[in-house]
């Protein structure tokens, strides 16, 4: 354990890790179990195009969801393309910027304007308020963001939808297995788009999945997401290919099949975090809620500019010196980023204010309790000794400069 500032690798220090540790490690799996189903699926001789595994995964997603339809996808992006899409969405949709780019740009991706709102400080997500401050006649839909698997204000959101007759949807990549108000993520709005990317809870090494209870909604999404095939001769939004393959669905079902035990180890890893570093000055930990389901797959540090006299940038630098990948989720924030910044500038507060503070800290499968510990004892030292770090990095870069 790292006890001085001296020891500290960007100061001359040994690193702390060897390897890296990151926090997007694919969780671990039952390889023997992945090695059958890629067997069983080269003898059965379909790779793709709605085959049986693909098939399994939506019936387990929908199960374990709730919901009626799901349907698999490619990833995430794709499949908020596909939703977009499928449910006809025009002019502008409201969107969170403090979320993946991915969210923003499916709907750019189409020729659509994205609208960003502000977050409400407490849920990080989007503030119904503001979102109804921000619908115009153009406005076709709202998009939610359960950021780091915690759940917007679905009801608020859903009231603020219905009352200016728009449609609305979620992008729901962080939040698979879940629930707010004991109601499963799956059920909400018009439909929910989960992302199974490698460095998702659940992974098919890409790979997402929508899922519906609307059949109209879910008949469109499964011919379109397969070129349009079933429709019909007259078919205006043409379809594309975002299609699961089956090797993705068989790592998508091992995965799946290690779900429970990944929830398990992520929320011993949390309350961890939580008892390493809950009562720091100047840090603060983005809190689950206890009484409801969690996956637990992302543990956010906050990095308080106004009480701690070290900034997340420093932290970042510091841990990343020592081989800790932490990740700045999500900063900037996307409406900070290109090409929103220049063509579609706007100011939202509460959004900026948060990404100058979050930072992402390792977790999933192959991050130990003993990597945990040794993680938040730089982040201890390196919060209790923020003023002279700052300091002596300052000295540092204008010596290299
Ligand atoms: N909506 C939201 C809210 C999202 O967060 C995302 C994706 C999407 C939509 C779109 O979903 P997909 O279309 O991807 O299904 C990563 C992921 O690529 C991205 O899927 C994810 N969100 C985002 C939060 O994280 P980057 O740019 O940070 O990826 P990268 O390559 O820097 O990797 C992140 C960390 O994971 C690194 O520390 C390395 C580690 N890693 C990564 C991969 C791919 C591994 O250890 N092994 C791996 O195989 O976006």
């Amino acid at each position: 354990m790292k006890r001085t500032i001296e020891d500290l690798a960007l100061f001359g220090g040994r690193k702390a890790f060897l390897h890296p540790l990151y926090v997007g490690r694919p969780n671990k799996i039952d390889r023997s179990r992945l090695f059958d189903r890629l067997n069983w699926a080269l003898d059965n001789q379909w790779l793709t195009n709605g085959g049986p595994l693909a098939r399994e995964l939506e019936d387990r997603v929908a199960e374990l969801t709730g919901v009626r339809h799901c349907v698999a996808t490619c990833n995430a992006t794709a499949a908020l393309q596909l939703l977009i899409r499928s449910a006809g969405l025009t002019g502008e949709v409201i969107v969170p910027s403090m979320t993946f780019a991915a969210t923003a740009h499916a709907v750019r991706w189409l020729g659509l304007d994205p609208v960003f709102a502000d977050i409400d400080p407490v849920t990080a997500c989007l503030d119904p308020a503001d979102v109804a401050a921000r619908i115009t006649p153009r406005t076709s839909a709202i998009i939610g963001v359960h950021l780091w698997g915690r759940p917007c204000a679905v009801d608020e959101l859903e009231k603020v939808a219905a009352d200016n007759g728009i449609q609305l949807f979620f992008d729901s990549a962080h939040a698979f297995g879940v629930t707010t108000g004991g109601r499963d993520i799956g059920g909400f709005g018009g439909a929910e788009v989960f992302s199974f990317h490698a460095t998702k809870v659940v992974n098919s090494f890409e790979g997402g999945a929508i899922v519906t209870d609307d059949d109209g909604l879910a008949e469109r999404l499964r011919a379109l997401h397969n070129f349009g095939i079933g429709l019909g001769e007259v078919n205006e939004a043409a379809g594309t290919n975002a299609k699961m393959s089956e090797a993705a669905a068989a790592m998508g079902l091992t995965s799946l099949d290690s779900f429970g035990e990944a929830i398990a180890h992520n929320m011993a890893g949390y309350e961890l975090y939580r008892r390493e570093l809950g009562r720091i000055p100047g840090l603060g930990l983005i809190e689950y809620d206890a009484e409801e389901r969690q996956n637990y797959q992302y543990v956010i540090a906050r990095v308080d500019p106004e009480t701690s006299s070290l900034h997340r940038d420093l932290l970042h630098a510091l841990l990343h010196a020592e081989n800790v990948i932490a990740m700045k989720y999500f900063s900037p924030a996307v409406h900070q980023m290109e090409p929103y910044r220049s063509q579609a500038p706007v100011s939202l507060p509460h959004t900026e204010h948060l990404a100058d503070q979050v930072l992402a800290l390792p977790t999933g499968t192959t991050v130990s309790l003993e990597d945990i510990r040794r993680v938040c004892n730089i982040v201890r030292l390196a919060i209790t000794h923020g003023a002279e770090i700052t300091r002596r990095a300052a000295r540092q870069q204008s010596q290299s400069a």
